[in-house]
């Protein structure tokens, strides 16, 4: 497997700043050397570039919208050179805005190639506010509405299509912040939500289980790692904690499920905000759940 590191130092969409120090902790932590100890071949690409976060207030329900979206135009073109080049992009952010020109940019190579996609959304967040609904105006809390056709033209546009993806191929774990007008649209858009209530009571196995059902076997799966989806006792690196979530050993799990499909193909490491990390936890933490996402294990696995 070939790896494209594409880091993405911003938090334009956030309003807790320090996450555009995120791809120089991510890197730091070691992540490199961590897919290459599961056998990927892995090329840094180095930074993207772009505005500087304006720290404004919002206009219209966007806060920085001229900025969120130069941003995410060229994650949207650097994921999609790599994915199309047959590479695995990694996108170290910055902040989950920037999961639109990604995920865009996978959505538009699965559309050409004809294949289905699996959006894995793993975070504390629905990120699913419009501007109308947003408590903040923070682009961050928006993603997954933008990339299934709610939200500013030019972004829902990305992909080259509207919706970029159906709200079909989304499944959301880990939930457990969820804005009321989110709940709303949720419901209304039949999102497939395993919030954490669910994971309680039927247990992260059979969530991940059901998350991970029915893919083909050309199906893309996309993971979109939010970092608050942790526990906010083992991920205090993040500028929106949220207690609650699911634990070392469960975080694991969910992701060493993923890696079980052998579907992966693309991925985003987010929210990682090294000025809240302690001693680097975080940022550690990340790395050792893209080992279990490359197939680490305690024990030989046998294939099927
Ligand atoms: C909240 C927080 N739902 C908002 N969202 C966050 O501002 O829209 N997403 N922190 O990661
Ligand atoms: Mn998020
Ligand atoms: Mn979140
Ligand atoms: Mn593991």
């Amino acid at each position: 497997m070939d790896v494209s590191l594409i880091g993405a130092p911003t938090d334009v969409g956030a309003s807790v700043v320090g996450c555009r120090l995120g791809p120089g902790a991510l890197r730091l932590a070691g992540i490199q050397a961590a897919f290459e100890r599961f056998g990927a071949t892995v090329v840094d690409r180095g930074d993207l570039t772009g505005p500087v976060n304006p720290m404004a207030p919002p206009v219209d329900g966007y806060r920085h919208l001229a900025e969120v979206t130069e941003w995410n135009r060229s994650v949207h073109d650097a994921v999609y050179a790599e994915v199309s080049g047959g590479r695995m992009p990694v996108l170290l952010g910055g902040d989950h805005c920037l999961a639109i020109g990604s995920v865009s940019a996978v959505a538009r190579h699965c559309r050409e190639q004809g294949r289905p996609m699996r959006l894995l959304w793993f975070d504390a967040h629905a990120d699913y506010n419009t501007a109308s609904i947003t408590p903040s105006g923070n682009m961050h809390g928006m993603p997954v509405a933008v990339l299934t056709g709610n939200g500013p033209q030019d972004l829902v546009e990305l992909s080259g299509a509207v919706p970029a993806l159906a709200t079909s191929d989304v499944r959301q774990i880990g939930l457990r912040d969820v804005d009321l007008g989110e709940k709303h649209l949720l419901h209304e858009h039949r999102i497939e939500v395993f919030d954490m209530r669910y994971l309680d009571e039927v247990g992260v196995r059979e969530a991940m289980r059901m998350a991970l059902d029915d893919l083909d076997p050309d199906t893309h799966v996309h993971v979109s790692l939010d970092l608050d989806f942790l526990d906010d006792t083992i991920a205090p690196g993040v500028g929106t904690p949220v207690r609650g979530g699911p634990t070392y050993r469960e975080a694991h799990l969910c992701m060493e499920m993923v890696a079980d499909t052998g579907r992966l193909g693309s991925l985003d490491i987010v929210e990682l905000n090294p000025a809240l990390d302690v001693r680097s936890e975080t940022a550690r933490l990340a790395v050792d759940l893209v080992e279990s996402l490359f197939g680490k294990s305690t024990l030989l696995r046998v294939h099927r």
